[in-house]
This record gives C-alpha cells, sequence and structure tokens, in this order.
C-alpha cells in the first residue's frame, strides 16, 4: 500500500526538465529501473536518494553513471546516453523524495510471515548426512539456494530464495538453522534440518547484511534504507530493537556492514556517511556495566548524554567509536580486538582497537583490498592477513604484528574473494574482473608464491570457493546462468566433480562458518 501511494505521488512530479531531454525521471525508469528498483527504492543496486549519496559529489555521480563503478555491476551508460541526459539523471536521483515510505518496527511486524510452526517440525535431520559438512550454494540465476551434502557432493534440497540475496548467509551456533538476507530486506530462516523455510520478516527496504550472535538468539540487519539498524530474536524473526543509525550529533548514516565478535559477545557495526563504529554486546551479563566504565574515558567521543542514557536494565546500548574515515569494509584480527577497516575515498586501512577506541595504525594499501573477505593463517612464526584487491591486480600480504605489508603478490586481474582452510597448504583467490576473469590463482602459504593458476571454463567467470570440513576439498563456483560448483582435491587441484548450477555465487560450510575457520568469512 505505502509503496503504490509513493508511485502516485511520483507519477504527479513534473517530468520535463528541458524539452530536448527527457526527464531523469523517464531516464531512470528507462535505464536504472531494473537494477535500482522502483521509485528508486533499491534492488540489486542501491537505492538512489541524497540521503544515500552523501558522500558521492553531483560530478563524482555524472562519471559512475558515464564510465561505471568498480567493483560493483554498475555499467557504464557513457555509450547510451549523452551528457545532458546524464546530468537530468544525476539532477534525479538527488531530488530528495518526501513520501519515502517508513519502515519502522510496525512495518517490519507487518511483513513478518510463518511458513511453518518450529514446534510442529522435528527436531531432527530428516535425511542422513554428517551435518557438519553440509553447504549451503546461493544460486543467484534464478534466486536459489541448494543444500549439499559435503561428503557425497550430492544436493540435499534446492529451494526458492527472495530475489537478489548478498552477504554470506549466517548460520545458527548449531548449524541447524541458516539466515539469508535479500538486498530488498527480506529475511529467512531455513530449518536445515527439515529443509523448509519457516518464517520471514522484511527488516529493512534495502539492506547491507546479517549477524547472528554467538548465543543463538539474535540477528543483527544493517540496512542502507531507511537508515537503521535491526535486530530480531533469532527464533521468531520479531523485532526486538529498531535503531535510528544517527552519530553522537544526530546525523543519519547508512550501514556498511554489521559483523559479530564471538569472544566480545557483540556486534561491530561499520557506518558508511559518518566517522564512527559502533559496538553493541548482546551478552546479558552486565554489558551495560561493562560499557559504561569505558565510556566514561571516552565521553567525548562517546556523545554527551550517552552514558547517563545507558540504564542497566538496556538491552543493546551503543558504545559509539570514533574513526578518522568512513568504514565501508572491514575485517576483526584473529581475537577480535582490532578491526582493519578501508574507506573507498582513502588508500590506508586503519587499525581501531576496539578496547579502547584508538586507531593504533594505518596500512599503507594503495588500492581497495576487499576486507571482507580477507583470511589469516601463520607464516614464519608469525600471523599474517591477506586480501584480494578489487581494484588492482594483486594480494595484499600483512604482518599482524607490526600492520607492516609483507608482501604484495602480483595476480593476472583485480580479486574479489580469497579462501583457505587450517588443513590446507594452500590459498585461492579469484581474478574476478578483466579479461582474466576465467581464472583462479592458488598461492602456497608458507612461501607466499602462486604455484597454479586454473581456467575451468574458458571465457566464464571462475570466483569463490569453499573447502570442506576437513579442507580436502575445494568447491569453485563458475558464475553463469549455465554455471557449476566445481569439486577439487585440495591437494593435488584434480578436478573431482562438476555439478551444474545456475549462477553460483557464494557457497558456505557449516562447521567452517560455525567455527569461525580461518580461512574462511565470517
Ligand atoms: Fe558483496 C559479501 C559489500 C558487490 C557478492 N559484500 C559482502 C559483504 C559486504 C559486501 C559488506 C559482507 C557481508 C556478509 O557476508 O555478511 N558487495 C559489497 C559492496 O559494497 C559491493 C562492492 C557493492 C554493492 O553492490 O553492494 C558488493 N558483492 C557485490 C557484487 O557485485 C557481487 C559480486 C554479486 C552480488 O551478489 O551482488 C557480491 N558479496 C558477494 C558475496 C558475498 C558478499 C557472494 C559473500 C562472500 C562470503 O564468502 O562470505
Amino acid at each position: 500500500m505505502k509503496l503504490l501511494s509513493l508511485a502516485a505521488a511520483m507519477l504527479a512530479l513534473p517530468l520535463v526538465a528541458n524539452a530536448q531531454v527527457p526527464s531523469g525521471e523517464a531516464l531512470y525508469e528507462e535505464h536504472c529501473q531494473s537494477c535500482h528498483g522502483v521509485n528508486r527504492l533499491g534492488a540489486m543496486g542501491p537505492a538512489l536518494f541524497p540521503e544515500n549519496l552523501k558522500r558521492l559529489r553531483k560530478g563524482k555521480a555524472h562519471k559512475v553513471i558515464t564510465k561505471g563503478r568498480i567493483a560493483t555491476q554498475m555499467p557504464a551508460f557513457g555509450a547510451k546516453l549523452n551528457n545532458d541526459e546524464i546530468a537530468s539523471l544525476v539532477d534525479y536521483i538527488y531530488t530528495p523524495e518526501a513520501n519515502l515510505p517508513p519502515w519502522g518496527e510496525k512495518e517490519i511486524l507487518a511483513s513478518h510471515v510463518v511458513h511453518f510452526e518450529q514446534s510442529k517440525l522435528p527436531n531432527t535431520a530428516q535425511f542422513e548426512a554428517d551435518l557438519m559438512n553440509l553447504f549451503i550454494v546461493v544460486e543467484l540465476g534464478d534466486h536459489s539456494a541448494t543444500l549439499l551434502n559435503g561428503d557425497t557432493f550430492e544436493p540435499i534440497d534446492r529451494f526458492k530464495t527472495r530475489f537478489a540475496l548478498h552477504g554470506g548467509p549466517k548460520y545458527s551456533p548449531d548449524g541447524r538453522f541458516v539466515y539469508f538476507a535479500s538486498r530488498d530486506g527480506w529475511i529467512s530462516k531455513y530449518d536445515i534440518y527439515n529443509t523448509k523455510t519457516v518464517v520471514e520478516v522484511r527488516a529493512g527496504i534495502n539492506t547491507r547484511n546479517i549477524a547472528v550472535s554467538s548465543d543463538g538468539k539474535y540477528i543483527m540487519v544493517g540496512n542502507y534504507l531507511p537508515h537503521s539498524a535491526v535486530i530480531l530474536d533469532a527464533n521468531d524473526l520479531k523485532p526486538l530493537k529498531v535503531i535510528d543509525v544517527t552519530d553522537k550529533d544526530g546525523k543519519s548514516s547508512r550501514v556498511s556492514a554489521v559483523y559479530n565478535a564471538p569472544p566480545r559477545t557483540s556486534f561491530v557495526v561499520a557506518l558508511k556517511d559518518v566517522k564512527e563504529l559502533w559496538e553493541i554486546p548482546y551478552s546479558d551479563e552486565g554489558g551495560v556495566e561493562v560499557l559504561k566504565g569505558w565510556a566514561h574515558d571516552h565521553r567525548k567521543d562517546v556523545g554527551e548524554g550517552a552514558v547517563e542514557n545507558w540504564k542497566s536494565e538496556e538491552q543493546f546500548p551503543i558504545k559509539r567509536i570514533a574513526s578518522k574515515e568512513f568504514l565501508d569494509d572491514f575485517f576483526f584480527d584473529p581475537d577480535y580486538i582490532n578491526v582493519i577497516g578501508a574507506s573507498r575515498d582513502t588508500k590506508d586501512g586503519q587499525v581501531i582497537n576496539l578496547d579502547t577506541g584508538k586507531q593504533i595504525a594505518t596500512v599503507p594499501m594503495n588500492g581497495m583490498p576487499h576486507l571482507g573477505s580477507g583470511i589469516t593463517w601463520d607464516y614464519q612464526g608469525k600471523q599474517v592477513f591477506a586480501t584480494p584487491d578489487i581494484k588492482d591486480a594483486r594480494v595484499t600480504i600483512i604482518d599482524m604484528d607490526n600492520w607492516k605489508v609483507i608482501k604484495e603478490i602480483k595476480t593476472e586481474g583485480p580479486g574479489f574473494f580469497m579462501r583457505s582452510h587450517e588443513n590446507s597448504k594452500y590459498a585461492w583467490v579469484d581474478v574476478f574482473f578483466g579479461p582474466n576473469k576465467e581464472k583462479v590463482h592458488i598461492i602456497d602459504k608458507s612461501t607466499l608464491e602462486i604455484v597454479k593458476t586454473l581456467a575451468p571454463m574458458p571465457g566464464k567467470t571462475a570466483a569463490h570457493v569453499e573447502f570442506t570440513k576437513d579442507g580436502k576439498y575445494v568447491l569453485l563456483s563458475i558464475w553463469d546462468k549455465d554455471g557449476a560448483v566445481i569439486v577439487y582435491d585440495a591437494k593435488t587441484f584434480k578436478e573431482i566433480k562438476r555439478l551444474p548450477m545456475k549462477k553460483p555465487s557464494g557457497k558456505y560450510n557449516v562447521y567452517n562458518k560455525t567455527h569461525y575457520e580461518r580461512g574462511t568469512s565470517h
């Protein structure tokens, strides 16, 4: 209803700004709507309103439409649209929309759908398999997912998902449930034991990603639209708290990403439009008291009044850590004490200590590291962090003791995803962008050299790997509508099996994900 009335209101807007140039709205509908959604509300692409474009000047937006945006699915329109048309589009997306549909607790609750009563379903798996060695494969090609047996590599179930899932699905700590987020805000809970989607809720209009708490009780959802972070009850997906995301001075922001920090029993939230990083403890045991002690020393950063507002009984209080730059992406060190953050606007990564709230180092990276898919391992007695770069052809290896870059491994193109496993000598990284997108490099973790490059399906993007629970096999995606998941022996790199799949974007092993295996994404 809300969306319909918004559409009606928008139809009443004047359409023609200049007789020769079609209106920005008409151009939007023709060229942008299929990805950015009806009424600019976001779909595969982000929502496009001035509130969401604060960090992008109009001139830069013009350039992005003309040339495309690196590391996204945004194509170049320079050959299709002339300068005036692009300017008209830019004006349109910077036009405020007075009737943005609200998406608060009421709307979230109203969207709630129960497909199956959880209490009526059996509590044991209705199929034979090692429940820790299962994979969920997200298939973007037809908006489905496959539940795969990680020993036999046979599918157990294939089911419809919401449109355009993005980010890794997250498991409950016992591995029984998996939670998905779609770009348009739907959160779905799938019961693996019973192969059923049991409950769904729409927690936002344009969502970033989700995190599951270590006790399995809460789901945190980070949104682009509205500017909110939503905490759901993991059991029934009902909203427990909707947080309007603003900095200490009340300036609002999109959420870049939310992650769980297991030893801290907290969610950490990176903000896109304000220079703050949030930590939100979810443990029932004294989280607020601990934070009060911390905040006392950081009054300036936290904001006057915030401390007093934390009541002992308050669930999910916010610890605000001032950051020097906006944070678009981040990664934890293995002890979850430091966060390495990166911003699209700066070349250096920043290391922020979550305990002191201080930036302790910068890491010269000179590109656009894809920190979220970084991994760590032991190298010559120290711990190193490795990240692909979505702008430059390299993998950067960083010493985690002193945050110095110890090596840049030249690759055949910018990469998106990187993976390894405790039991494997090798790390795999894709070449997602450019003419070599069909290739995947295998790096020896002890020499930091590429030892093998595979190109399993010429011309088709090979990307995103995941290991089996024991690290013996590697599953690689061929990102094509008629794509595949290819299983390799992790030692010999010999192909074991090819499973046809519809653009399998990512695959997620229950054991590796629930045990926060160092070689996988968290
Ligand atoms: Fe992703 C994860 C951000 C574009 C496929 N991507 C993530 C995460 C973030 C992120 C913050 C971690 C969330 C999590 O797992 O909880 N992605 C961004 C962007 O900012 C960017 C560059 C622009 C955007 O459109 O939002 C972007 N991502 C893409 C794509 O274009 C990809 C290739 C195709 C798609 O699905 O749209 C893509 N992103 C993925 C995948 C993951 C992901 C498959 C999960 C990786 C994992 O192994 O955990």
